[in-house]
């Protein structure tokens, strides 16, 4: 392509679709039909020519507290006059030790330690970073083995898609990290159709992890790694019991144990995090989307007291952990962090989310009977609905089902394979529940 002239191409061309290359999108395709939000407010979106389209999804399972909330939108620009930026690496400001603590508050029991990356990737990297280093400085070096599972998404650095259990995000990236391993999916339709919240069968896979640790040894094992509700995948929440089980395996074994909540924290599942919810205690904790409700980017660690003491050791003046990011807990991120979770508590949004969960769940399961239906899945406002394939073309269904949503029924929701998947921000309204799945079902109809 001959690059035009870039003013003449902003005078004649002014919104030239061919630079940008959008991330997990088909370019062509959208190029072709380009679905553009200019604008948001609550709990719609508002396309460039005004049209509002209610939001399902949450932007991509991160506006927790809805769209341009005023406290959070003037905290952000009263940060932008006060500090730009400063830098994270042997300074500090004071935004970042407040928001840190915040959290520590939110967090159960004694994870209490906050490492800021800008994005639930570079979270998960941080976390598999951190368990490797805390294995070598407490002299067990060769537990350099993680294990993830099938079906997971940990974002998409290479540490995460190593860990992730997702065949298209992983195939086309070489040998990935060496000395991985996957626990099962915990999806069985057979045994879990159109079940509300944790299934009861499946439990029994966790076990799975003493086969791999009877395999490797656990002196080669230093992390395990799950989402406690898979969601990128389609919304898969855990069997009862399972999380309990992988917890009782790692602790027995000296394993560390991660929970991916990118998705889950922040109140999705009606609590501050899915490890609340579930009565187990992980060794770390990964985070993003919700911290800001989308507004900035942020991500981070919490980690247990005895993990981060451990590294406290040494010359006082060296560096305990290398690792770190030019924007971690950057003043904007910090600054929307606090109003965010001032939000969530004054409007108690995570209890709501919880009162909210059996309506939400009983709205999602009148399209079971609807043509093509082969599951529905619900955990907190979180709905995933299985659609059958149309012969040689899987996912043109569901890729359907989205345009359908966006452009006839003004409704945004997001597709994962021939899955639908929904989570609306925390103040949705009884009534717009009622409208999501009325205009889910429309569309399902339709195609
Ligand atoms: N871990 C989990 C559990 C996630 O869901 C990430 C890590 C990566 O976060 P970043 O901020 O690097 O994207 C995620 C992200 C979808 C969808 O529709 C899900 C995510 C991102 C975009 C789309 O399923 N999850």
């Amino acid at each position: 392509m001959a690059k035009p002239d870039r003013r003449s191409l902003a005078a004649t061309v002014p919104n030239d679709l061919e630079a940008f290359w959008l991330p997990f999108t088909p370019n062509r395709a959208f190029k072709r039909a380009p679905r553009l939000i200019a604008r948001a407010k609550d709990m719609h979106y508002f396309t460039p020519e005004g049209r509002a389209v209610l939001d399902g999804t949450a932007g991509l399972w991160c506006c927790n507290a809805g769209h341009n909330r005023a406290p959070i939108v003037e905290a952000i620009k009263h940060q932008a006059e006060q500090l730009d930026y400063a830098p994270a690496f042997q300074f500090a400001h004071p935004q970042s030790f407040e928001l840190a603590s915040r959290i520590a508050a939110l967090a159960p029991g004694d994870l209490n330690r906050v490492f800021f990356t800008n994005s639930g990737s570079e979270a998960v990297d941080t976390a598999l970073k951190i368990a490797l280093a805390y294995h070598n400085i407490r002299g067990e070096g060769a537990r350099t083995r993680l294990i993830g599972r099938e079906r997971g998404y940990h974002g998409v650095g290479f540490g995460g898609i190593s860990v992730g259990g997702i065949v298209t995000n992983r195939r086309f990236f070489g040998s990935l990290l060496t000395g991985v391993d996957h626990l099962p999916a915990t999806y069985n339709r057979e045994h879990q159709a159109f079940t509300k919240g944790e299934p009861h069968w499946g439990g029994h896979l966790a076990d799975e992890l003493e086969r791999i640790v009877a395999l490797h040894d656990a002196s080669t094992i230093a992390a395990v790694i799950v989402e406690p509700m898979a969601g990128s995948t389609g919304v898969l929440p855990p069997p009862q019991g399972y999380l309990e089980r992988l917890r009782a395996i790692c602790s027995r074994h000296g394993i560390l144990l991660i929970f991916d909540e990118v998705i889950t924290g922040f109140g999705r599942l009606g609590y501050p995090f899915a490890a609340e919810r579930y009565g187990v205690i992980p060794d770390m904790i990964t985070f993003a989307k919700g911290i800001t409700s989308g507004s900035v980017p942020m991500g981070g660690v919490i980690a247990r007291d005895g993990l981060y003491d451990t590294f406290m050791r040494g010359p006082e003046h060296v560096v305990e952990l290398f690792h770190g990011y030019t924007y971690s807990g950057h003043p904007l991120a910090c600054a929307a962090g606090l109003a965010t979770l001032d939000l969530y508590r004054d409007e108690n949004l995570f209890e709501r989310a919880k009162a909210l969960e059996p309506r939400f769940a009983e709205a999602a399961m009148t399209l079971k009977n609807l043509p093509g239906v082969l599951d529905i899945r619900t955990v907190g406002l979180t709905a995933g609905i299985d659609l059958a394939s149309r012969p040689g073309a899987v996912g043109l269904r569901a890729y359907e089902a989205m345009e359908r949503a966006f452009g006839d029924e003004g409704l945004m929701v997001r597709i994962t394979g021939e899955t639908i998947a929904l989570s609306p921000p925390l103040i949705v309204s009884e009534a717009e529940i009622g409208e999501i799945f009325e205009k889910v079902a429309r569309v399902i109809g339709a195609t």
